[in-house]
């Protein structure tokens, strides 16, 4: 019989985002984010909404975290927000830090282990300002804000992400443009973000270890599982490969191998920082563990149409949607396998994993079996890659509850607990049952 018990230590969680929950982004000497900016331009977001006030978890964390007490879990991702902690270059903001600093007192007096992400994309203003990851200055800016954190939480908080998924960030911000910084076809941009980004994680995981005993960084890395379209046919193959490299690889060989995806080199080290492969010798093997951040896979075909790549990505016939992507559980079973056999098997954990669903007339929003059957399937890979030796050390739920989903406005709602944006009451779905009882049994019940 196959085992469907998690061991009692597996850390399960949730996770969230500073500029996607907390509201009152000028609060209390905080200066803006790039995304402040961005989601106050006119057509940007969906419904031309934006964070001001979001989950008003700024003012409400309290109620939040009695819900993560109430869900039994052990472990929470959040979130800091920079520009609030380093509203001026070399300025740091005490009343910033303290309220963090009551986030992590009150974490840890319900036993919650606090797992922060200090890049969550809201870039400060004034660094965007000054040319924002695109310069080598932006090294230097992170690692001042990091060590405030390290000196700041180090004593009472081991688990760091440097960053969340700097893929989106690079993609989305310097080339397609529909998120923040929002540059279009900007690949210099691209792949100088991407290089300072994982060089300021390298930097940090030195920096961290000097000046915390016992503490483990890592990066949370979007991972898509990329499939050819006509497996037969090997230019759908080496479309899906290439992809596979520019999606998942770029972000993982760097700060393990110490090197960039040799297929991707060819095509793009014009568009790296000259100084690269100096850098890269102090990039390799600066993750103590890799975060897994899974919604979906994409298949690609080949395509003589798209520059660059030749890649175009299509729905794979047959497979069911979400309300934004694909749906593969297999897909995760696949990426974590892999960290077994290309990536050492380092430790690892799902740093986020949910399902979105949209809020319609005559359904109640609080019936949310879609969302439990998605993640029944997808935990179900997990605890398989796990019995299979792979070192996956927790799961994080994306998310405690529904929030500012970025471009898509608060229409995508990826909450387990509903989030009335007009009372901003909160109310457990069901699938917040479900994951309090899943924490209590650790049993997989299919
Ligand atoms: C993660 O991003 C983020 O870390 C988190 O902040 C976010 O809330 C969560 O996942 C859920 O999305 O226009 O439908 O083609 C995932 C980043 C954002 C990348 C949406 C793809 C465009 C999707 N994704 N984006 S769509």
């Amino acid at each position: 019989m196959e085992n469907n018990k998690f061991p009692d230590d597996f850390l399960w969680g949730t996770s969230t985002a500073s500029y996607q929950i907390e509201g009152s982004p000028l609060a209390d000497g905080a200066t803006p984010s790039i995304w402040h900016k961005f989601s106050h331009i006119p057509g940007k977001i969906k419904n031309n909404e934006n964070g001001d006030i979001a989950c008003d978890y700024y003012n409400r964390y309290e109620e939040d975290i009695e819900n993560l007490a109430k869900l039994k879990v052990k472990a929470y991702r959040f979130s800091i927000s920079w520009p609030r902690v380093v509203p001026e270059p070399g300025k740091i903001n005490q009343k910033g830090l303290d309220f963090y600093k009551r986030i992590v007192d009150k974490l840890l007096s319900r036993n919650i282990e606090p797992f922060i992400t200090l890049f969550h994309w809201d870039t400060p203003l004034w660094l965007e300002e000054m040319g924002g990851f695109r310069e080598r200055a932006s090294v230097d800016h992170f690692l001042f804000y990091g060590e405030t954190l390290f000196r700041e939480f180090g004593d009472r908080v081991k688990h760091w992400i440097s960053l969340n998924e700097p893929i989106v960030y690079a993609i989305q911000g310097y080339v397609i443009g529909d998120m923040a910084p929002g540059y279009k076809r900007n690949l210099k941009g691209m792949f100088h973000a991407t290089h300072h980004l994982l060089l300021s994680h390298a930097k940090l995981n030195a920096i961290l270890h000097k000046s915390v005993k016992d503490a483990q960084i890592g990066i949370a890395e979007a991972q898509i599982w990329t499939k050819p379209l006509r497996p037969n046919l090997k230019r759908d193959r080496n479309a899906a490969d290439l992809m596979d490299n520019l999606i998942n690889r770029l972000y993982i060989d760097p700060v393990t191998k110490g090197k960039y995806p040799e297929k991707l080199l060819a095509k793009t080290a014009k568009h790296l920082p000259k100084a690269f492969e100096e850098d890269l010798k102090e990039m390799g093997n600066t993750c103590d563990f890799i975060g897994i951040n899974y919604y979906t896979s994409q298949s690609y075909r080949y395509s003589l149409f798209t520059p660059l790549i030749h890649a175009r990505e299509v729905p794979t016939p047959g497979y069911k949607r979400s309300a934004m992507w694909e749906i593969y559980p297999d897909g995760l079973y696949n990426l974590l396998l892999r960290v077994k056999t290309d990536y050492g098997n380092l430790p690892c954990y799902i740093t986020e994993n949910g399902f979105p669903l949209k809020e319609v007339k005559g359904r109640d929003p609080l019936d949310d079996t879609e969302r439990i059957e998605y993640l029944k399937e997808h935990i179900q890979r997990v605890l398989k890659a796990k019995n299979e030796g792979v070192d996956v050390r927790g799961y994080f739920l994306w998310s405690l509850m529904d929030n500012f989903e970025w471009e898509h406005g608060y229409d995508m709602r990826f909450g387990i607990i509903r989030v009335d944006f007009t009372t901003l009451e909160r109310t457990w779905k069901k699938s917040a049952y479900w994951y309090r009882d899943l924490i209590k049994t650790g049993v997989l019940n299919l």
